[in-house]
């Protein structure tokens, strides 16, 4: 018999892990004083990082920001404004700053990305911003690391769009120019801006990043639920098709436990991809409302039993066996379920701590028993 206790203290240890071993992603955000780098590091990733993220100086006119827990590193350049002197530093230190990452040979410590904030509502672009970004492309042509031109402070879609058209008569080396608008916008008398372009910015760094930081990329992001469900779903199927083969031939009950590191890997890649801090009680929850009963055991007989009175056509328990497809369908419906609890939380629409609570265990389990019936009817 397996006890929920102990196969949510084995999760919790697997997500721990899991985070623990995640690649660092180290993204260099330049751009002129105030044109809204703060604003968008804060609004894309999950905490509000240039707050309370620990502001290390690397260079004069670069500040490491990086938080516990958290796989990510932003250098955020200081100063830009003053003068041309200061300018080239900064491209120098920024051309460093990549070299000593290539040369460690460390994904850890490597230079992934460069977001290039470029002010919309500015109305303009200098030559010499143009003239500083041919530089950096030119110094960068060996390390090719991606750089991607923000247009912050985007209220406006139409001068958003006039700005990256200009930009992209320059041909200039970048990978995209995305306007965004971090936080929603308030003009004077005439209502607000809803922000927009995250989840475009999302996707572009996703296209652009090597495949060992993607997984890093879902975690530590916020500003795009419908990258991290595309990647979540990906590994429900996964897991759905491993507990499929795991039992070919009907799975006799007492190896339905077979299942459950299947069961525990999957949950542990989708609270990685969704970046929230979930805890062992929680886990406990989630796995006592679904694939077990009262708390106890898991896939217990009396469990299974009506586990099947919810799949149309799965038949009973009376051969005390489950089919292989069967075996797919309830994997498949654990791990759905979560990915909708992890969205609820995700939107907001429940809180983190709501899980371990009756309520949350019943909007589980009514998730849980919904996909049931879905899942059969798809196969
Ligand atoms: N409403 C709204 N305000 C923004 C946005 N981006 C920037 N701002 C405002 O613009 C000002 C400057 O933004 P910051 O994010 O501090 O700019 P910064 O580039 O970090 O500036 P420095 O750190 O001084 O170089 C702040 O008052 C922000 O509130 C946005 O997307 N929406
Ligand atoms: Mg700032």
């Amino acid at each position: 018999m397996i006890n929920v206790e102990k196969v949510a203290n084995d999760a919790i240890n697997v997500i721990a892990d899991r985070i623990k071993n995640l690649n660092r992603l180290n993204i260099i955000v330049a751009g002129k004083t105030g044109v809204g780098k703060s604003t968008l590091i804060n609004s894309v990733f999950r905490e509000k990082l240039a707050d309370v993220g620990i502001g290390k100086p690397v260079t004069d006119h670069m500040c490491k920001i990086t938080k516990k827990d958290m796989p990510l590193s932003i250098y955020d350049t200081r100063g830009f404004e003053l003068g041309k002197g200061v300018q080239e530093e900064v491209k120098k230190e920024i051309i460093e700053t990549i070299s000593k990452g290539v040369a460690s040979k460390d994904i850890n410590e490597a230079i992934h990305c460069i977001w290039y904030c470029i002010n919309t509502a500015s109305n303009r672009i200098e030559t010499e911003e143009i003239k500083w970004l041919k530089e950096l492309s030119q110094e960068n042509k060996i390390t090719q690391v991606p750089v991607i031109i923000v247009l912050t402070q985007s209220f406006s879609k139409k001068k958003a769009e006039d700005m990256r058209k200009m930009l992209l008569n320059e041909n200039l080396d970048v990978a995209q120019i995305v306007p965004v608008l971090a936080e929603d916008y308030e003009i004077e008398d005439l209502g607000t801006v809803k922000s927009y372009g995250l989840d475009t910015l999302i996707k572009v760094m996703e296209e652009v990043l090597p495949d060992e930081l993607v997984e890093t990329l879902q975690n530590v992001q916020m500003a795009c639920l419908e990258e991290k469900k595309k990647k979540a779903h990906a590994a429900v199927a996964t897991a759905s098709a491993a507990a499929v083969g795991e039992g070919a031939a009907p799975i006799p009950l007492a190896d339905c436990v077979m299942l459950i590191p299947t069961q525990v890997s999957m949950i542990a890649s989708i609270t990685v991809i969704f970046g929230l801090d979930v805890n062992k009680s929680m886990i406990a929850a989630i796995l006592s409302s679904t694939i077990g009963a009262g708390g106890a055991t898991i896939l217990g007989k009396t469990v299974v039993a009506s586990i099947l009175k919810f799949i149309p056509g799965a038949g009973t328990l009376a051969g005390g066996a489950i089919s292989a497809g069967t075996a797919g369908v309830i994997t498949a419906a654990l791990g759905e379920a979560y990915i909708g609890i992890m969205e609820k939380v995700f939107k907001g629409e429940m809180s983190i701590d709501d899980i371990g609570t009756q309520k949350g265990k019943e909007v589980m389990s009514n998730m849980f028993k919904e996909q049931l019936k879905i899942a059969k009817t798809e196969n």
